[in-house]
């Protein structure tokens, strides 16, 4: 379907996916970055879907358009894997099913910006998962497209910001730097943000481990390397959940309990059975085929543009992108057909 675009339009459009953990400061980066030319250039398009999106609400990943030179770069916006209301199976996909279909479009992945806060002393157990998915996700060769940005400049002095960012160069983000990754600080103003994007936007584009997964290889996502990843977390929960239930079972045969103490166990053990349930839902949600998904998606986004009795070919790419990506994501767009 993305036969009748030529690759000189497909070079007006290329693509930034930003990740980190929640709060790591991502949307902040990303509305410093957009927020000026949404407003100076006051052009709808920009305005109407930066609306749309972040007026969404949810957690979902947010697509954000933004001119930097002559080219358009469609910023993602993902959420961190220690999401409250969301799993990471769920947020996995999401971002799966996006990569699957940008790559499926043509679109141009320039890189990936992971953002951590130059404040956290120490790397949580969310921090450690989220990037460690964010690695499985990359595989080796991209990792030369990738921005290991530090935000909150402004709430360290110097030095100990310094001391930490030396920390991460040598220990936690060794392996990505040895590997050709770039690392970067984000005072919090545009130019900075500008020149960090624009960094990437100069580099060859790149197609992510997990991309050649799904689309080239076929495989489902729990067979990717990010998925099972995930998939085994999901089993040592699973195991912890178990134990749990085997010691409140325990705890059941032992007599002489009071009565508010049995309910205390049947109460932990029904809350014990609901988390396994959903840890094994979750196991069963990494079990699907999302290159194929992405193939209806598209085929029924590419219906609609028929409905609508325009020719494709005139519309410009970054219309059709962003009308197939959302209608995948089911995200609202407020883009003008
Ligand atoms: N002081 C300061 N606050 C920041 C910075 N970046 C983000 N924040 C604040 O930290 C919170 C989380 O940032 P946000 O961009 O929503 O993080 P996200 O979850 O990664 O998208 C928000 O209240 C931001 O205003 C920064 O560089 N400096
Ligand atoms: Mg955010």
């Amino acid at each position: 379907m993305t036969s009748f675009i030529s690759s000189e339009q497909k070079k007006d459009v290329s693509m930034v996916v930003v990740m980190g953990v929640t709060g790591a400061g991502k949307s902040n980066f990303i509305n410093t970055l957009a927020g000026k030319e949404v407003t100076e250039e006051g052009d709808s398009l920009y305005a109407c879907t930066l609306i749309a999106l972040f007026d969404s609400g949810t957690q979902s990943c947010k697509l954000i358009p933004v001119k930097i030179g002559g080219t358009t770069v469609l910023i993602i916006d993902t959420p961190g894997f220690d999401e409250a209301e969301r799993s990471d199976a769920e947020i996995l996909s999401e971002i799966a099913r996006l990569l699957a279909a940008q790559y499926k479009l043509g679109v141009e992945l320039k890189g990936i910006v992971y953002i951590h806060r130059i404040t956290d002393i120490r790397f949580t157990g969310s921090a450690v998962k989220t990037f460690e998915i964010f690695k499985k996700m990359c595989g080796e060769k991209p990792l030369k497209n990738v921005m290991l940005v530090t935000s909150r400049w402004s709430e360290v002095n110097e030095v100990l910001g310094s001391r930490r960012e030396g920390e991460l160069r040598e220990r936690f983000w060794s392996y990505m730097l040895d590997h050709g990754s770039n690392m970067s600080r984000f005072y919090g103003d545009r130019d900075s943000a500008v020149i960090l994007i624009s960094q990437l936007l100069n580099k060859a584009p790149i197609v992510l481990n997990l991309q050649r997964e799904l689309v080239d290889d076929g495989k489902s996502l729990k067979n990717t390397s990010a998925g099972s990843y995930v998939y085994d977390e999901l089993e040592l929960l699973k195991g912890e959940h178990r134990e749990t239930l085997a010691d409140l079972a325990r705890l059941r045969k032992e007599s002489a309990r009071s009565k508010a103490q049995k309910r205390r166990i049947e109460s932990d053990a029904t809350k014990a059975e609901r988390k396994l349930r959903q840890a094994e839902d979750q196991q069963v949600s990494l079990d699907r085929q999302i290159a194929a998904e992405v193939d209806e998606g598209i085929a029924r986004e590419s219906r609609t543009w028929s409905f609508s009795k325009v020719l494709p070919f005139v519309l410009p790419f970054l219309s059709l992108v962003l009308h197939v990506l959302s209608g995948i994501l089911g995200v609202p767009m407020a883009i003008p057909i």
